[in-house]
């Protein structure tokens, strides 16, 4: 439905503007918060970057539930700093939305009212410390492999925010993956525990990607607009193929009896994961789905006070500014008052 909204309020504009526009798409142009736009093409960016910030900051939940649970001090003060990240990404992001003419306050009250969403991974639990593990390795590993490529989109403030982005998650997945060495060289118990954090993250790791390219809505609009990069699948199957020899090289499973090497096509053959489960994620099911937008919800309104200070503030400033303007023109500065 979306993408035929897209595709009518596309055609409804100047079929010139819209010729030389994607004349400058297909050149590797990187177009600008000012620059003229199909309508269709704001709106995509908004939903695709304003769900990728809220995913960011969504994401900050599962992790900051281990922070004091974090087994050494230096387990701490690194996980500390990868959930401090992921905030600071969130707000790159919203920042490069709202230069598209929405603000931060309106794609969060979207957010909490199941308008917008956010990546459907942190709709599941961390339920051990092998789970912090799992989510650097897997969770990073595919954030990275979808967004690499995306430092390259057409949107000029969206491929610059990435540039750093992509910088940090690559930091946050060697930690992971390092959590993960240290529990696959412990104990047996511990040994075990890497191995269930990975039977319980791997098929939520490949819904990251999205639907399957049949089911996939909006890639082909935002393909041809450089707004993604690469198909959902291409990026799964990249995905699997890292990832494979990571899981042998640390002694773990892949919970798929179906994996399988494929010469002909030089990447591996997989399961898929459960596409009825993940639709009902995104419905809002998943199993923590409710309690991570009732504690948005409660961080927002647990912050209007200070949304609201900020904003009298930012009044009193700009009416003091306003004064200060109006006072020099109507009395000249030789005549003041000493
Ligand atoms: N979860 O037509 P498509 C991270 C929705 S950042 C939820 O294929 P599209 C960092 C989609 O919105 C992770 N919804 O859609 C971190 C659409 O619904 P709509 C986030 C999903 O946009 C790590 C419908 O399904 N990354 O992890 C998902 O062309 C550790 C149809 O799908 C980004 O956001 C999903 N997985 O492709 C933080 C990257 N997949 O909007 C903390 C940027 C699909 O019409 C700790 N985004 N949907 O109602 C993208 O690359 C794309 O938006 C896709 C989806 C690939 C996610």
């Amino acid at each position: 439905m979306y993408a035929q909204m897209v595709k009518s309020e596309a055609t409804s504009d100047d079929p010139e503007l819209l010729a030389a526009f994607q004349a400058r798409i297909d050149a590797g142009e990187k177009i600008e918060p000012k620059d003229w736009m199909p309508e269709g093409y704001r709106k995509t960016l908004i939903r695709q970057i304003g769900q990728h910030a809220h995913s960011e900051i969504v994401g900050q939940l599962p992790e900051g539930n281990w922070i004091t649970r974090a087994p050494t001090l230096e387990r701490k003060a690194i996980l500390l700093a990868k959930v401090q990240d992921e905030a600071g990404h969130g707000l790159y992001l919203y920042c490069a939305a709202e230069t598209l003419g929405i603000s931060r306050d309106e794609m969060t009250e979207m957010l909490l009212d199941g308008r917008m969403k956010y990546s459907s991974i942190f709709a599941y639990p961390t339920l051990t410390w092998a789970d912090m593990g799992a989510v650097g390795w897997l969770v990073d590993g595919a954030a990275i492999m979808n967004q690499v490529p995306l430092q390259r989109t057409s949107f000029g403030p969206y491929s610059r925010a990435m540039i750093r982005v992509c910088k940090e998650e690559s930091f946050h997945q060697r930690q992971g993956f390092d959590v993960m060495m240290k529990m696959c060289a412990g104990t047996d118990a511990q040994k075990r525990m890497a191995q269930d954090a990975l039977n319980r993250l791997w098929f939520p790791s490949l819904m990251m990607f999205g639907p399957s390219d049949k089911d996939s809505v909006h890639s082909s609009q935002s393909m041809a607009w450089k707004i993604k990069m690469n198909t959902n699948d291409e990026l799964r199957q990249k995905f699997v193929d890292q990832t494979v020899p990571q899981a042998e090289y640390l002694g773990l499973t892949i919970p798929d009896e179906t994996l399988k090497w494929n010469d002909k096509k030089k990447g591996y053959d997989f399961a898929e994961p459960d596409w009825e489960e993940f639709f009902d994620v995104l419905k809002g099911n998943g199993p923590c789905s409710t309690d991570r937008i009732a504690t948005r919800q409660k961080a927002w309104d647990d912050g209007a006070w200070v949304r609201e200070a900020m904003n009298a503030h930012a009044d009193k400033k700009a009416a003091a500014k306003v004064a200060a303007e109006l006072s020099t023109r109507l009395i000249p500065t030789g005549s003041w008052p000493r």
